[in-house]
């Protein structure tokens, strides 16, 4: 398959007459994605309901967790209400499922799908279950993001601003930044589609990537501070301690996405973030490239993951952690 294929794989699995007849026949819709939303499930979720808000349906957007703030930006964003606050009776009888290999994902809110619900799913996970009435996989797929927009253009549903900036964001936020491999020319295309119809790169971007806390911000600093280079260069650690927690106010969440920094230097191919959750508990996450897999390294500490991002939880102090972890990664 070349690259420029994608498109076709997108167009031959998507059932958009399908969708659309469920969606007609529908009076009230859930729209739901995974729980600890990220940009392509906050995204797609709103996106979607403006559809049906078009389509004159009534819209049920639940959560269960809070919205991370840097994604309080988001149109419209505040229409997505906690769980807890929904009516009792609430009777749905669709539920268009986003970004989820099963059903299991939207958490709380599968409560609300009775047997008489019909359920249509759209996902680009690779593990993706056929758990709906409708199932729409497409695994090539960067983002959830993308293949809505596919589905919005194949139906004629005209994007205003406020569509451009939510899809945007899913397709920014999935694909790293436009970085992973998923980025095809298509992902691109549609990007300046979304560009065309308002979304505004800069803001975006801005929300999304530079509105950190100062809280934040100092945990980083003191956190690259303990960096740390061993076998020639290739292995990368950064040490996060309670202090530093501690002295900057910052807390745990937000040591979100520091490991990423371990890979940041040439040559390294290995790195680790070492967190001391108390004096005999390390949590380890692991990130690597060429080839190496730490979904192995994780696994002998009884964690896991991915290839080439994993974690695990080792039973020891940080000191001892360390040294063990070094020993494990020069075996490798
Ligand atoms: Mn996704």
């Amino acid at each position: 398959m070349t690259k420029t294929d994608s498109i076709h794989q997108v167009f031959s699995t998507l059932p958009a007459s399908e969708i659309k007849q469920v969606i007609e026949r529908s009076r009230r819709v859930l729209v739901a994605s995974h729980v600890d939303p990220d940009g392509d499930a906050l995204g797609t979720q709103l996106a979607f309901a403006e559809y049906l808000k078009f389509m004159n349906k009534e819209v049920v957007l639940v959560r269960e967790a809070e919205i991370p703030s840097k994604y309080h930006f988001l149109p419209d964003v505040e229409t997505i209400i906690h769980i807890d606050s929904l009516p009792a009776n609430i009777n749905i009888d669709t539920a268009v499922i986003i970004d989820c290999p099963n059903v299991e994902r939207i958490g709380q809110a599968s409560s609300l799908i009775r047997d008489s619900v019909n359920v249509i799913s759209i996902d680009h996970h690779r593990d993706s279950g056929d758990f709906g009435m409708i199932n729409w996989n497409v695994p090539e797929s960067s983002s959830a993001g993308e293949m809505i927009y596919e589905y919005f253009l194949a139906v004629g549903f005209e994007i205003n601003k406020s569509v451009a900036t939510q899809l945007y964001t899913a397709i920014l936020t999935d694909t790293g930044r436009f970085r992973y491999q998923s980025t095809l020319p298509r992902t691109m295309q549609i990007a300046g589609e979304l560009i065309k119809a308002g979304a505004e790169p800069k803001i975006v971007y801005d929300n999304v990537y530079y509105n950190l806390s100062i809280t934040t911000m100092k945990l980083t600093a003191r956190v690259l501070n303990t960096i740390e280079f061993h076998q020639k260069g290739t292995i990368c650690l950064l040490t996060l301690t309670r202090s530093m927690l501690n002295d900057t106010g910052a807390d745990m969440t937000e040591s979100d996405g520091l490991v990423d920094f371990t890979l940041h230097t040439k040559g390294v191919v290995v790195g680790a973030l070492l967190k001391e959750q108390d004096s005999s508990h390390t949590r380890v996450s692991l990130r690597s490239r060429d080839g190496i897999n730490v979904a192995n390294i994780a696994a002998r500490f009884g964690g896991g993951g991915h290839f080439n991002a994993s974690g695990c939880t080792i039973p020891t102090d940080l000191a001892t952690a360390r040294k063990e972890l070094l020993r494990l990664l020069g075996e490798v």
